[in-house]
């Protein structure tokens, strides 16, 4: 074996058992750093003659390649082995929970504005918005309430102070007004129900300034009161989880419904406890009643050739019965001692196939 040839197996034997690239650098510094063995060798060709720089020049510099190349595979085969251990090391189970137990809970408001909705979905009505500060002609006028109407008495409105141009907007004080706005830009066959928050000068108990409504309306050729009694009867055995329930109607007023029905569910409240489907108590469930046509006029539906139902209940007082909450204020506190008590597990979706309130 030549002397090169020799050099060479050394530099390549010391290049493969290089464990880290630190020691693969000061395997490189030996051999081609500027006092390195093969670096020597190059600077000696400048000594030579030149039929001697001929006769090695070639074999130095190819050495010099080789030994670069090997340093080179070495390096990334060292890199790859690191990137792998690591990936091993900083393994995440990403089906593993967050924290030892989730943290927050759904308030009961929010819970039952996701059984209301998963309810009528199944029914095949749609969910619509609009917004908390209302024009006071959808919140009134275009449902039959115009101004200075005893009807608006009924509702103790918080005003908004006037625009520029006169007119005035209010903090909704009902969720009809998303009937009108669903009515101005939708034809018929109309299905839909609007959950929100709403607003009123009341507070005590059971009312509360701030509080949340779900609407429905639905209109095409061919609705009537059975339909509305049905749509609410199947609301009330999904919503309180019940095989039967018994609903009594009552005469009522309206003036964006004629007729207009007050609903109340038959319930047992004996044993300090509330049961439906049974009993000799009956409890107020929603307001609700026939379009008045005036109304379907006023948002650009021909009243002769449709007609339809709507009706409306309050979100939070279905919280507290259900969930037998005494008082509505209690809601509304921010109080995580109450959140913790009457909350529900964050990740526990209300569905009618996954039951509703487990
Ligand atoms: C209405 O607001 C009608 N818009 C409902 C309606 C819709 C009738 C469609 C016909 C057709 P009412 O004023 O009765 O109706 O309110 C409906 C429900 O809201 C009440 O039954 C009650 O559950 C709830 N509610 C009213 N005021 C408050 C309040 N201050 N705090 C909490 N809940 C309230």
């Amino acid at each position: 074996m030549t002397d090169i040839a020799i050099l060479e197996r050394q530099i390549l034997d010391a290049v493969t058992a290089a464990g880290d690239e630190a020691a693969l650098d000061a395997v490189r510094v030996s051999a081609l750093g500027k006092k390195g063995t093969v670096s020597e060798l190059l600077k000696s060709l400048g000594a030579m003659t030149p039929d001697e720089r001929k006769a090695n020049g070639p074999a130095f510099n190819s050495l010099r390649d080789r030994v670069v190349a090997a340093v080179a595979a070495r390096k990334t085969a060292l890199e790859d082995a690191a990137l792998d251990a690591r990936l091993v090391s900083e393994k995440v189970d990403v089906t593993l929970p967050v924290r030892p137990e989730p943290q927050g809970s759904i308030h009961p408001v929010s819970q039952v504005l996701e059984e209301v909705i998963a309810i009528f979905a199944d029914l095949g009505f749609s969910v619509a918005e609009g917004p908390d500060v209302e024009y006071d002609d959808y919140n009134f006028t275009r449902l039959n309430i115009p101004p200075d109407h005893p009807a608006r008495q009924m509702h103790d409105t918080f005003y908004v102070a006037k625009q520029a141009d006169g007119s005035r907007h209010v903090l909704r004080t009902h969720t009809s007004p998303v009937q009108v706005r669903t009515m101005l830009k939708q034809k018929p066959p109309i299905r839909i129900i609007s959950p929100g928050r709403t607003y009123r000068v009341d507070s005590d108990a059971t009312h509360s300034p701030m509080f949340h409504q779900f609407e429905g309306l639905v209109i095409d050729e061919v609705t009537h009161l059975g339909h509305l009694k049905w749509t609410l009867e199947e609301f009330c055995k999904a919503f309180f989880e019940v095989d039967a329930v018994e609903m009594r109607a009552r005469p009522s007023f309206f003036p964006f419904t004629e007729p207009s029905v007050e609903w109340d569910l038959r319930c047992d409240r004996s044993g300090g406890q509330i049961k439906f489907g049974t009993g000799h108590d009956w409890l107020e469930l929603a307001g609700s009643g026939m379009v008045n046509p005036r109304v379907l006029e006023n948002c650009g539906i021909d009243p002769a050739r449709y007609q339809g139902y709507a009706f409306g209940g309050g979100i939070d007082r279905l919280a507290m019965l259900k969930y037998g909450i005494p008082d509505i204020r209690s809601f509304f506190e921010s109080d995580l001692r109450w959140l913790r008590h009457y909350g529900f597990a964050a990740l526990d979706i209300p569905t009618l196939d996954g039951g509703l309130s487990r």
